[in-house]
């Protein structure tokens, strides 16, 4: 994909409002004779010159530094104006203004790194990376987002490119020579690629999905049978007395939300109607607005009550949502139950915990982590969208489906044609492969000036 945009953009690039200083950037062809204009002469390039700024019809307008960068060594990869002038609503539209009178037109939301990705300047990763860095939310995300800004992300991606394009070789030099008869399963060589692309896969889906997380927060959904302590768990877990909590059963109908911070891990709780049969009508509603809640989330915080006798009916098990979603069972009111706080043994992360005095609260905190995934992250996390892990996850497929169809039918060429499948999904995730829909989606979602 090439940039063959021909006209000159600009824009602030700094909020609007008052402030110290404002940055009005402008990328193009014309910037040259623009800041020819402005300026009065062509500054040094990649030098800070201090000096009036001219409106179009040659009135000063303001004072400041301009920076000039010449292409291709600038962010956008064409000629580079910018202007720091006073931070103010009134001299920043003076500059955007005699910039287009000059012959500039006004920037898009993310065009200047849109040009930038164009331009090869960046991948569309790290393009993606700038977007949330700039909306980060809290500090691993903006850690994370420059990891990813400064390629880290694509690195592993590439790593991955290159082990299928090793495999995919390896295959089709097998299949070039049809006249020697070939077992591509007793080739222990070509079976150790497979298990290390299959690894890799793996790694990187694990990493994305964190990475996905970090940037998007984690959305758990609290269920379970009415009275279980659903709406007293969210108050402890957030601090806040945002639910009604009552002994009457059916307390709860709207779904409730409140975004808590885990060692830097940010969760949305979402709090629901108890699950039941027989609801009346406001319930009802209730009822399916919380199964709509735990389709579409990341992990269920599945509440039941240790102190309830005989109550059959709360099992997850008997509940009609997907079985597969990720969960955590709370056995709530332990101070009744006499159980003790903390992990119980069972399959799935069951925690006692009393959301009356908040024992068992941090064994609660620390599988939430888990359950994210998040205590592997360390040092090496970045930030990936939900986009890439569709992709990867495409990508991961193909591959399976080729390693299948060698180990059970032998086919060489199926394994060649779906690792091909394989690395374009890949290729989509940095940009290799791009529709312009998908590119004017992503740069949509920038500020304009960025
Ligand atoms: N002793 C004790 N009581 C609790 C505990 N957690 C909740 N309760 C009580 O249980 C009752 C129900 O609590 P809620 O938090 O409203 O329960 P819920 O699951 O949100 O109920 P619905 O919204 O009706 O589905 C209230 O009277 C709470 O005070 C606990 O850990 N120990
Ligand atoms: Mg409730």
């Amino acid at each position: 994909m090439r940039n063959d945009a021909q006209d000159t953009i600009a824009a602030a690039a700094t909020p609007p409002g008052s402030g110290g200083i404002a940055v009005v950037r402008i990328s193009g062809p014309k910037t040259p004779q623009i800041a020819r204009h402005i300026l009065q002469k062509l500054p040094k390039p990649r030098f800070a010159t201090l000096g009036d700024f001219h409106g179009a019809d040659g009135e000063r307008i303001d004072t400041g530094i301009a920076l000039y960068f010449p292409a291709p060594h600038s962010f956008t990869g064409e000629h580079v104006l910018e202007l720091h002038g006073h931070g103010g609503p009134v001299p920043v539209a003076n500059l955007v203004e005699t910039a287009i009178t000059l012959g500039a037109r006004r920037a898009e939301p993310g065009e200047f790194t849109k040009r930038a990705f164009l331009n090869d300047k960046l991948d569309l990763v790290q393009a993606e990376a700038v977007a949330d860095l700039v909306g980060s939310g809290s500090r691993q995300a903006a850690r994370a987002a420059l990891r990813s800004l400064s390629g880290e992300f694509s690195t592993a991606i590439a790593a991955l490119q290159e082990r299928l394009t090793r495999l995919r070789m390896h295959v089709e030099a097998a299949i070039d020579f049809p006249e020697e008869e070939i077992d591509f399963l007793a080739d222990a060589g070509l079976r150790r690629e497979i298990e290390e692309c299959a690894e890799a896969f793996a790694t990187l889906t694990r990493k994305a999905q964190v990475g996905r997380v970090l940037r998007d927060g984690y959305r758990m959904v609290i269920a379970g049978r009415p009275n279980a302590g659903k709406s007293s768990l969210l108050n402890r877990l957030s601090g806040e007395d945002t639910a009604i909590v009552t002994e009457i059963a059916g307390t709860t109908r709207d779904i409730l939300r409140e975004r808590i911070d885990i060692d830097g891990l940010s969760v949305e709780l979402v709090d629901t109607a108890g699950l039941r049969e027989n609801p009346d009508r406001i319930e009802a509603e209730g009822i399916r607005r919380a199964r709509d809640a735990i389709r579409s989330a990341d992990a269920v915080l599945w509440i039941e009550d240790a102190a309830g006798q005989g109550d059959t009916q709360g099992d997850y098990a008997g509940q009609d949502f997907p079985q597969d979603i990720p969960r955590i069972v709370v056995r709530n009111k332990i101070d009744l139950s006499g159980d003790a706080p903390g992990r119980a043994e069972a399959s799935t992360p069951t925690i006692n915990l009393s959301a009356k005095t908040g024992a068992g609260l941090e064994a609660l905190r620390v599988a939430i982590r888990d359950l994210a995934g998040y205590q592997d992250l360390g040092e090496g996390a970045f930030t990936a969208r939900r986009r890439h892990l569709e992709a990867l996850e495409r990508s991961k497929t193909h591959f399976e489906v080729g390693a299948l169809a060698l180990e059970q039918n032998k086919a060489g060429e199926l394994l060649a044609e779906e690792l091909r499948l394989a690395q374009q999904a890949l290729g989509e995730i940095t940009g290799t492969f791009t529709s312009d829909d998908l590119l004017g989606r992503i740069f949509a979602e920038f500020c304009i000036g960025k």
